[in-house]
């Protein structure tokens, strides 16, 4: 096999050779990771008919995307973690013992990939050259999933210089599993309908994936490395790969507080990411690092750095709209790739909640005539926009910066439409670790199966956690033991709803508000008071400009803290807590006692100003 002169890993070369070997491609093409390079393999796609290209003057540079109608979302439960225990992959992933894995993957990929061109893909996730980055190389069959790769992550030649010789990286192998015979024509989405594997071997750090070329399944560097494999990685190493935001804070005089939150999905993570500040608060802005991943290491000062992993945003499109989220609209309005979205009859795209009229006239993501009476979605409720993360106005202008962002605050949010209160400050991090480790989000109309019931997400990680998931509580203990003075870890909850089961909470722009004491706490202004839960605002300490008309006693009920439902609450923590008794910290058992011994000295309802623990007073 020949080799462009500038790759010099020896490693890198072994590979690659042995997986054409095994793959039969009728080429390998080596990815330099170049405009000329992007814009050609787009002009090809158009040609295969996977891309149509959008009017160029509506959205420059963009392109649609169909996808087969049965591969349109991550595989969760063909999702495996081959580690070579069991036990060390926990209950809450896939197992299957490694060699007996790789003895299915071998058959399925021998010669997955005749007919067509295996694309070698070198990737960096993080800016390129910070000690905080890692290289992947992925070899893919799927031009789809290079040109997304462009936009996701660094991509390119220059990776290769700095893997040099003797660097590491995480080998990735993918095909669509749909090898072409000779003369046999393409599809415009090849994947296989049978058989789908997304396979992660955490301690060779390789990844496998067979069978999809959408999203997750198939953009190696998401999910499946800078999760799944970094998850393990991190804890090796001392750092931590988390399914986080991350943003920034600034003031009218100029501090700049950054925090990482997360979310399960259904949330509004990436409006949150890209957060509008209310008009009365003139002069703050945020900003944002990232919208799906963080990469977090102590610095030599002891402080918590952070960077996004990812280059670009994979965000979901039904629901976006110029009010919802203006910086994701700008940043998907040029350069970006669209997939199962709804076209209009100019070459634009359209999705549901897009605007509040819908067009009279749509062709749908399934490519059929679709009008406003048809009982379908035009847009897929999955649907993509694959966009340069730095085309989102609020994008922070050290999101690039190699050291990182340091982190003052995480943040953990579910949707719950009781129980929870708006805001809560962990007592210390043991009490934070409990609290992201019991983190649960009710399921809404986009998930499969019930509506409202709540599904525990422990760190909104469950199914991108690379290794047992207690395990994982218990690094996180260590981690906050190891450094000087960790994070503070609050709870939000912007979903509570009244009796009349209505949100309490407008939500959006304001959750600027709630931020902002947030970031007052933990720059040593705000003080709030004690909750059985944590600590918590009083009215009073929650700037109110511009939204007065919130009463003390709306207030009062986002709030409160009652004994009843936090005794089936803590109930329901202990069903996750047997699932992964074996190897469950100590400490989160003794929590939970504390939690419900300072319940039962608050009053049932526990709410400002009606005493219980006197705390109120102490402030
Ligand atoms: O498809 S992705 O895994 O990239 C996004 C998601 O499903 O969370
Ligand atoms: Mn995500």
């Amino acid at each position: 096999m020949e080799f462009p002169t500038y790759v010099r890993n020896e490693k890198l070369k072994a590979w690659v050779q042995e997986l054409a070997a095994l793959c039969q491609p009728d080429q390998v093409y080596w990815c330099d990771g170049s405009q000329k390079e992007y814009d050609q393999m787009c002009l090809t796609l158009i040609d295969a008919g996977t891309f149509i290209k959008l009017n160029e003057t509506k959205r420059p540079n963009s392109f649609l995307a169909r996808s087969d109608p049965s591969d349109v979302a991550r595989v969760e439960d063909r999702t495996f973690i081959c580690s070579v225990s069991k036990d060390s992959a926990g209950p809450t992933n896939n197992w299957m013992d490694p060699r007996e894995m790789k003895a299915i993957l071998h058959k399925l990929f021998d010669g997955s990939m005749r007919g067509r061109t295996m694309y070698v893909v070198p990737f960096s996730m993080g800016p390129i050259g910070s000690s905080l980055s890692h290289i992947g190389v992925e070899l893919t069959d799927s031009p789809y999933v290079v040109v997304n790769m462009r936009i996701m992550t660094r991509m390119g030649r220059q990776v290769l210089e700095v893997l040099g010789e003797h660097g590491e990286f995480v080998p990735c192998l993918h095909s669509v599993g749909a090898p072409l015979e000779r003369g046999q024509k393409d599809v415009p989405w090849p994947c296989n309908k049978e058989h789908k594997y997304i396979v992660h071997f955490p301690e060779e750090r390789a990844i496998w994936s067979y069978g999809s070329g959408y999203g997750g399944n198939a953009l190696l560097g998401k999910k499946c490395f800078a999760l799944r494999i970094a998850s393990v990685l991190g804890r090796d190493e001392g750092w931590l790969a988390e399914h986080m935001l991350i943003l920034g804070v600034e003031s009218p005089q100029g501090e700049k507080t950054y925090v990482a939150a997360a979310f399960p999905s259904a949330c509004g993570k990436t409006n949150f990411a890209m957060l509008i500040p209310p008009p009365a608060f003139d002069g703050w802005k945020v900003t944002t690092v990232g919208d799906d991943i963080a990469w977090i290491k102590p610095g030599p000062d002891g402080q918590l750095y952070a960077i996004n992993p990812e280059a670009g945003y994979f965000g979901v499109a039904p629901g976006t709209s110029d009010k919802s989220n203006p910086n994701a609209m700008a940043a998907c309005s040029r350069n970006t790739i669209f997939t199962n979205v709804a076209l209009t009859p100019d070459g634009d795209v359209w999705w549901e909640g897009m605007t509040e009229t819908k067009p009279p006239k749509l062709i749908d993501w399934q490519g059929q005539p679709w009008t406003p009476d048809s009982d379908r979605k035009a847009a897929h409720p999955n649907a993509r926009f694959t966009a340069p993360a730095n085309q989102a106005p609020c994008i922070d202008p050290d999101w690039e910066n190699p050291r990182g962002v340091p982190i003052k605050a995480f943040i953990f949010g579910g949707r719950r439409s009781s129980v929870i209160p708006l805001v809560y400050q962990a007592f210390n991090w043991n009490y934070g670790v409990y609290l992201a480790a019991t983190m649960g989000s009710e399921t809404t109309a986009a998930a499969a199966g019930q509506v409202g019931v709540v599904r525990r997400d422990p760190f909104a990680m469950l199914p991108f956690c690379g290794y047992h998931m207690a395990s994982y509580f218990n690094y996180w203990l260590n981690f906050g033991r190891m450094i000087p003075n960790p994070p503070r870890i609050f709870g939000v909850n912007w979903f509570r709803k009244d009796e009349n089961g209505n949100f309490i909470w407008p939500g959006f722009g304001e959750n600027m508000r709630v931020l902002k004491w947030i970031v007052d706490r933990v720059n040593g202004r705000a003080i709030g008071i004690e909750s059985p839960l944590g600590r918590v605002p009083r009215y009073e300490d929650i700037d109110w400009r511009g939204m007065e008309d919130f009463t003390h006693e709306q207030f009062q009920e986002l709030m409160a803290v009652d004994r009843e439902e936090w005794v089936e609450e803590v109930l329901s923590h202990e069903e996750l807590f047997f699932k992964l008794y074996d190897r469950l910290p100590k400490e989160l058992i003794f929590i939970r006692e504390l939690i419900l011994s300072a319940l039962w000295r608050s009053p049932e309802r526990w709410r400002f100003g009606l005493g219980g623990n006197g705390n109120e007073l102490a402030n």
